[in-house]
């Protein structure tokens, strides 16, 4: 088989974080899987980005909690974690979850004790700055749960390698949308929905407008539409145009939604909907580059 160059692609300005350790990881040897997930555990523990990991926004009652999943794209085993307090790092726990219990899911109460059993360390995710976001962006007067969509309580952190046999592996992990009602998860521990990783077809995340994306089970689609044939662009442009057929459908204003999607050759594809200013990292040996992505009309 020939060898294909490894690759990085990962959600946004801080991503660039993301697929630089991701890479690193890869070309070190690591499996896409475990690259990934070393991509967005290092946004996770930048204190600076308040949509991911430590410091992220709190919901509507002022608790962090936080979704992830992992997926591997050569076995198809998958993890994932929703709703998780006092542990920094979803992502691992997410991978812990597809490595060491039959299931996929754990949420919660369940998911921290398993975090605890595990040795992962209790603290508290909350930082002064992030605090102070939660205060200054919180509706007012207050209302259960902040505007979807707005331009200040988004991000995830969604990171899709290839390495050099052609294998992929993705990973997702956010503090979701902030002010959230609390319990509430959005796509982003969701199987299908914030991610979807299959050497034989490609790997797919999303970023946005959970709710959105679950209804159209965004990345699960996009990797059906790269089987049938769509390159990673097509496929992804796809979907944020099937998300606003949905929204139209509804009679509902189009929320704001973005994938991303990295063929098993190396081929990327990224799409947005309208006034997302979606950009994303693609790393590569020896270069790293920021990337807008082409935003689709409603
Ligand atoms: C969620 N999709 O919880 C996440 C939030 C996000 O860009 O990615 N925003 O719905």
């Amino acid at each position: 088989m020939q060898s294909k160059q490894p690759t990085v692609i990962a959600t946004w300005p801080f991503g660039k974080t993301a697929a630089q350790s991701a890479l690193k990881a890869l070309l070190a040897g690591k499996s896409p899987l475990d690259a990934a997930v070393d991509g967005a555990q290092a946004v996770e523990d930048d204190p600076t980005v308040h949509s991911v990991g430590f410091s992220g926004i709190a919901d509507a009652l002022g608790i962090v909690t936080l979704d992830a999943c992992v997926m591997d794209g050569k076995t198809l085993d998958c993890g994932s974690v929703a709703g998780l307090e006092d542990i920094r790092h979803p992502a691992r726990l997410a991978l812990t979850v597809a490595r060491k219990t039959p299931h996929v899911i754990l949420v919660g109460d369940g998911a921290r004790d398993f975090a605890l059993q595990n040795g992962f360390r209790p603290e508290n995710l909350s930082t002064e700055a992030s605090v102070k976001e939660w205060t200054d962006t919180r509706p007012k007067p207050p209302k259960p749960m902040g505007i979807p969509g707005g331009a200040d309580n988004h991000d995830t952190v969604t990171v899709l390698a290839l390495n050099s046999s052609g294998n992929l592996g993705g990973c997702c992990s956010t503090s979701g949308l902030s002010h959230k009602l609390h319990g509430r998860v959005g796509d982003s521990p969701i199987i299908g929905s914030g991610l979807y990783v299959d050497d034989d077809a490609g790997a797919a995340g999303a970023t946005g407008v959970g709710e959105e994306i679950i209804r159209i089970c965004g990345s699960f689609r996009i990797i059906e539409s790269m089987r049938r044939g769509l390159s990673p662009q097509q496929a992804c442009e796809e979907a944020v145009k099937r998300l606003h057929a949905v929204a139209t459908k509804r009679g509902k204003h189009a929320a704001r939604a973005a994938f991303l999607a990295l063929a098993p050759d190396g081929r990327i594809g990224a799409a947005a909907s309208p006034d997302t200013h979606f950009d994303f990292a693609v790393a590569t040996p020896g270069k790293i580059e920021i990337r807008r992505a082409i935003e689709i009309p409603a």
